[in-house]
């Protein structure tokens, strides 16, 4: 709106930098997230408390003690996300109306679920939650290739010369591309800070990655693919980067609340169109190696368990594990972060060795 006002309007050149309105947009989204945290906190928690926590049953030891902290967290993100995007981005932009979607689509479910976790212990059926997820996958997949700009071409990071043609193919392949991310963050969630960590240094990852897509001179010195206003992202994303950082400063170790599946599904969506949109998507399975880890442990304990009825892994997701081995929840989270900090070096190093 700013953008539109103040550049369009009043001719203020500033306002028409996306680096300029990237970087206000990150601190509006930090500090309202930071002002508005403890009220949502404070909510949630009286909500919460009526109904009693929510901790699985089996579930490690730890776990128990967190029986009463609050999950919905994810709402913080959404709230701040939009506030700061509707100031600071172009609101003309086809993008920014995607990712919105994205966000706020499967934040909505996400929140359905924990609601119900919250009030009835269960959450909607499994069976539910991915056919809705299909459904917002299929209308973003959709709405993407329909856009006059759309290039069904899947590029390959390190070969920039194998361009593969995927057709209307392209359309299922997104869908996988954001239920996948979206499922994976969801799984990664289960210690303090595990799976916002990861998720903010994708997101940072993927701010720059918009940015070079949407800026035609570095696209070209690149060898990458010039898409057309995807630099707006850059705002978004950073709006995003801010709200999330606003989020882990009251989900680091000792959590005072949880993101639910209102966060982790909608982030995870986010993830997904962005690098759709940038064409990266081979390079988001670098960048969220972690989820991709995550994810892959749990295949590979219920096909080990199946096939041998024996446990590959003392629990699954793998984050459990190390828990089971008696490493500290900070610890292994640290670790995590660590890890996903050396992945996206290599994703952006992916820029240059082509
Ligand atoms: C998402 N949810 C956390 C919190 C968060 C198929 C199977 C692998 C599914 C998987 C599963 O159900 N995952 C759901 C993980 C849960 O976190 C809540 O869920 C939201 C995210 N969707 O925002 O509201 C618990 O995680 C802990 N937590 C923190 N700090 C955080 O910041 O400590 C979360 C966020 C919270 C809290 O304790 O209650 C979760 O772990 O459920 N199932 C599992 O992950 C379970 N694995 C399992 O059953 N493995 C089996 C088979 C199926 C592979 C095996 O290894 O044999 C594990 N999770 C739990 N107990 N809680 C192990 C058992």
């Amino acid at each position: 709106m700013l953008y539109h006002l103040l550049y369009q309007f009043l001719d203020i050149n500033l306002f028409k930098y996306i680096t300029f309105r990237g970087f206000y947009a990150l601190i509006t989204s930090f500090l309202i997230s930071l002002v508005v945290g403890p009220y949502i906190i404070s909510r949630l928690k009286v909500l919460q408390k009526k109904e009693g926590g929510y901790v699985r049953e089996y579930t490690p030891d730890g776990h128990q003690l967190k029986k009463h902290t609050p999950t919905m967290g994810g709402i913080l993100i959404v709230v701040a996300v939009l506030v700061s995007t509707l100031l600071w981005c172009r609101l003309d932009n086809f993008y920014i109306w995607i990712v919105l979607f994205a966000l706020l689509s499967f934040a909505v479910l996400g929140g359905w679920d924990d609601y119900k976790k919250i009030k009835t212990k269960k959450g909607i059926s499994s069976k539910t939650k991915f056919t809705v997820q299909l459904f917002l996958a299929f209308i973003i997949a959709t709405a993407l290739f329909m856009y006059p700009d759309f290039n069904s071409t899947l590029y390959l990071p390190f070969f920039k010369n194998v361009q593969i043609d995927l057709g209307l193919l392209y359309i299922p392949f997104m869908v996988f591309i954001i239920v996948g991310t979206s499922n994976a963050v969801n799984l990664t969630d289960g210690l303090d800070g595990l799976a916002i960590g990861p998720s903010l240094i994708a997101v940072a990852s993927f701010a720059f990655f918009a940015y070079v897509a949407g800026h035609h001179k570095i696209a070209e010195y690149l060898h990458l693919p010039y898409i057309a206003g995807s630099g707006e992202l850059t705002v978004f994303m950073m709006a995003f980067l801010g709200a999330g950082l606003g989020f882990l400063w009251f989900n680091s170790f000792p959590a005072e609340v949880f993101m639910g599946d209102a966060g982790s599904l909608s982030i995870g969506a986010v993830l997904g169109t962005v690098a759709i949109i940038t064409k990266q998507e081979i390079v988001l399975a670098i960048v969220g190696g972690i989820f991709v880890l995550e994810t892959l442990s749990v295949i590979l304990q219920v096909a080990y368990f199946k096939m041998t009825g024996k446990r590959l892994f003392l629990m699954a997701p793998i984050h459990h594990h190390f828990e089971k081995k008696g490493i500290e929840e900070p610890k292994i989270v640290t670790r995590v972060w660590i890890i996903s900090i050396l992945l996206a070096i290599i994703a952006l190093s992916t820029l240059k060795i082509r």
